[in-house]
């Protein structure tokens, strides 16, 4: 034979073992063609799917921004109206001859019925339930695909007049969707309609994988023992085989046709695993396993999953303070830092890849391990859990309900437990899931909000009993059948009113704000773990002048008003911005300030919460981010921007933190040390003055143990030293940790009216902006008109110190830069 016959042969033989005939479920993705309409109108629009009807007559611009002025006021008949969604597709030949095919949809809001070729397939009633419909019977060559949705309120009225008394908290608690979307106390009411996510039709022969569930046998650093437990669409009616590789190695396991079986188990090893952890403690290793389903020397399907090997679990034991909190991550008792996260945009489709990964870079990038995906939201995208086990960020996921009490009936809590195992079924592979919590706040609502009132003792304890059947009950059975995480009743443990609150679970802390306790109250009452507590501040002014449509940072506009929902918020910013600060003139300023006021009393909150360890083992401050360009607890505005509180965080949340507690007569340090490992280092401390003087120091080696907050020092406060504590600092540097400690409150601060010297230099990433003062100057805050991101802010400028801030961008220049600091505002 001729050589380069050969040669073809042998690749020929060589691409056929490596790439076997794949003849895979056939998946058709319906997302085009899309339009839609009024039930009473007969001209129709283009849609986009998936999508929702308020972002599409905007793109249409039969509607303007919701999020502009007050527009959202005058948007609301758009809730209150029928829509029709329609399209057409072709199906081809091959489709057709398939034995089964399926229409998916991955998430329809609400009350649809969907119509194929005008018959009806569904009738749903569930935003967080994925339907697959078996469509073999009525599909044809060319379809149409008809969905109408029918406005939420109507359905609710229907369920509404069913009892004979009234659950809190409105008709949203009759409806499975979205809760924020009825209106919240950051949130506008956007109740949208419509396609939400994917449709897809999906066609295959005999069999498909329809779950994996990677389960943990037993994990050690010798060896990962995992059940891969694989469940087939059907009992196979040929012989098939089951073939998973993990780390190199392939295991298989043979089925039978005669099997009336359609779940099986391969037991899997990994030898020396690399185990995966939270950013801030090691490495979040991923292994991807390929699963494949062969018939013959055909692969008949293929799915991949990564696989996390880590031991996870909540220690909530009694213990002689009463009932402990934390997570348990590889042996190690991890001390949690993080925030409350919520929906990242009104119009869910609006949020792109880049904003998932630049709000979860924001979330590392901030030395946060841990996100609590708060139960008004929504149970994210795939791409959030990706995110978060690839970056090492823990996740608290809540089911969606949230500050009210749901109806007890078969049908709610049929769909409800439908609802858990959809949702389960999807999440339960992702390493970074640490836990499944109930709810938020329906517990403490139902005991310390007044919602008992009016109510017969039959009824409370039917209300009672209905809460307990879904959240003691239905949800934790569904947790444990589904998956290997741990359940949590409901966000807090205990709510304000019961003093348990401190000794056992979660607590919420909301004293501070809505009660108007000044922000040491943290330090006071120290929780097991603090799952929410925060704080108000107004957004950037990029936000501000877009919701006003002008160049103007105006605050008392009838547009910023509608955009604060807390009906004390305004009240309760200026009340704390007294107490520390100052109240400025003007609104530029009244802006900065606010930010500077929620950075300082979350911080006085985070540093409480990580001395105290390891009797408080988690801090979680409400809230992360803003779905819309409100004024809210967020520490990241709408448009990305930082907010003084996420520098901050940043600081706050460093594995070693250098912390301060004052008493009448002393200032104690504290070493609050995260890292598994032990630390040795010298202790520097200086008392200095706002010139720069040193007016004492000392220093000496300090051991602090691995995981512990330790009591190093303290600084008396002696006369002697000084008398005008509003003019020095106490800086205290350990290894390359830093802290500031200030005697007074801010508005108390001696501060000077001196230059700050600024030079920018243009470097590989942007602009390198270095800053210099003869004097201290106080949450220095840089702006300019390009976009990008300061790498610090708001931070203070020490006396004679050169701060170097780099500006990224990739603007051709650095804009219009200029900053404000307290000094400034104090002497205007
Ligand atoms: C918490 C949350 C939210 C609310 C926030 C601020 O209780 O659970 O319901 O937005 O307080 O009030």
């Amino acid at each position: 034979m001729h050589k380069l016959h050969i040669i073809i042969i042998s690749i020929l033989t060589f691409l056929t073992a490596c790439h076997p005939k794949k003849e895979l479920p056939i998946i058709t993705t319906l997302d085009s063609n899309w339009s839609f309409r009024t039930i009473n109108s007969k001209t129709s629009h283009p849609a986009t799917v998936p999508g929702n009807i308020y972002s599409d007559l905007i793109d249409n611009t039969i509607i303007e921004d919701p999020f502009i002025g007050d527009n959202e006021f005058k948007l609301q008949w758009v809730s209150d109206s029928t829509w029709i969604y329609q399209t057409r597709f072709h199906v081809s030949s091959k489709i057709l001859n398939k034995e089964n095919i399926d229409l998916n949809f991955e998430g329809l809001d609400t009350y649809a019925q969907v119509y194929l070729n005008d018959s009806l397939i569904l009738s749903s009633n569930n935003a967080f339930r994925n339907y697959k419909v078996p469509v073999k019977d009525f599909i044809l060559f060319n379809n149409s695909l008809s969905i109408k949705f029918t406005p939420t309120h109507i359905k609710e009225e229907i369920e509404k007049n069913k009892l004979e008394y009234t659950l809190p908290e409105g008709g949203r608690i009759f409806t499975r969707k979205a809760q924020f979307q009825y209106g919240w106390d950051w949130g506008p009411s956007l109740n949208t309609m419509g396609i939400w996510k994917g449709v897809s039709l999906n066609a295959w022969d005999d069999v498909k994988i329809e779950h994996v569930f990677l389960k943990k046998k037993s994990y050690t650093a010798e060896q990962a023992k995992i059940t891969a437990k694989i469940t087939l669409s059907d009992p196979p009616k040929e012989p098939v085989l089951i073939v998973l590789s993990i780390a190199g190695k392939e295991f298989s396991l043979p089925i039978q046709a005669e099997n009336e079986k359609k779940e099986f188990d391969v037991p899997l090893t990994i030898d020396n695993p690399k185990f995966w952890w939270p950013h801030n403690l090691g490495e979040p290793y991923l292994y991807e396993v390929d699963i494949k389903l062969i018939k013959g020397a055909v692969v008949t399907d293929n799915v991949k999953v990564n696989h996390g090997v880590r031991n996870v679990s909540l220690i909530s034991d009694d213990d002689q303070y009463g009932q402990s909190f934390y997570f348990m991550v590889n042996g190690i008792p991890v001390y949690v830092k993080g925030a409350n996260y919520i929906p990242q945009h009104s119009l869910q489709n609006r949020v792109t890849n880049d904003h998932y990964e630049n709000l979860l870079q924001d979330v590392v990038d901030a030395n946060m391990n841990m996100l609590r995906v708060w139960g008004g939201g929504i149970y994210e995208n795939n791409i959030f859990y990706d995110l978060c086990d690839k970056k090492g960020i823990l996740v608290w996921q809540d089911f969606m309900y949230a500050c009210a009490m749901y109806p007890g009936d078969e049908p709610f809590l049929k769909n409800a437990e439908k609802e858990a195992e959809d949702q389960l079924l999807r999440l339960r592979n992702h390493p970074s899931i640490v836990l499944f919590c109930g709810n938020n706040e329906n517990s403490e609502g139902w005991h310390h909000w007044g919602w008992q009132k009016g109510k017969t003792k039959t009824q409370k304890d039917k209300i009672w009993a209905d809460y307990l059947k879904l959240f003691d009950s239905i949800l934790p059975n569904q947790v444990m059948k589904y998956t290997d995480v741990d359940y949590w009743e409901s966000s807090p443990k205990f709510g304000r009113g019961n003093p348990k609150y401190q000794s056992e679970g979660d607590a919420h802390d909301w004293w501070v704000w809505h009660d108007g306790y000044p922000f040491e109250h943290f330090e006071d009452f120290v929780p097991r773990f603090m799952s929410e507590f925060g704080f108000q501040s107004f957004p950037s002014a990029d936000v501000m002048k877009f919701v006003n449509q002008s160049d103007d940072i105006q605050i008392d506009t009838k547009a910023i008003r509608s955009h604060q929902k807390h009906h004390r918020g305004f009240e309760l910013m200026d009340l704390y911005m007294e107490r520390d600060y100052l109240i400025p003139e003007n609104d530029e300023d009244y802006v900065f300030l606010s930010q500077l006021v929620q950075a300082r009393g979350m911080r006085i909150g985070i540093e409480a919460h990580r001395r105290a360890k390891p009797y408080n083992m988690g801090t979680l401050y409400w809230q992360l981010n803003d779905c819309w360009p409100g004024i809210s607890w967020s520490s990241i505005d709408h448009f990305g921007n930082w907010k003084a509180l996420h520098y901050e965080a940043k600081d706050a949340f460093k594995n070693v933190l250098i912390s301060f507690e004052r008493h009448s007569d002393r200032v104690d340090v504290y070493i609050v040390n995260d890292l598994i490992t032990s630390l040795d280092e010298s202790l520097e401390m200086q008392l200095i003055d706002f010139d720069g003087n040193i007016l004492w120091n000392a220093s000496k080696q300090i051991k602090v143990p691995g995981s512990s907050s330790n009591l190093v020092n303290s600084f008396s406060i002696d006369s002697g030293l000084t008398s005008k504590w509003n003019q020095v600092l106490l800086q205290v540097n350990f290894g390359n940790s830093k802290s500031t400690y200030f005697f007074v409150k801010p508005k108390e601060l001696a501060l000077k009216n001196n230059e700050i010297e600024l030079d920018v230099e243009k470097v590989n990433k942007g602009y390198l902006i270095s800053m210099s003062s003869i004097s201290l100057q106080k949450g220095v805050m840089l702006s300019t008109t390009a976009k990008g991101h300061f790498s610090d802010n708001y931070f203070d400028l020490h006396p004679n110190e050169i701060k170097q801030v780099l500006f990224k961008t990739e603007a051709s220049s650095v804009g219009k830069l200029s900053f404000n600091c307290l000094n400034k505002v104090f002497y205007k």
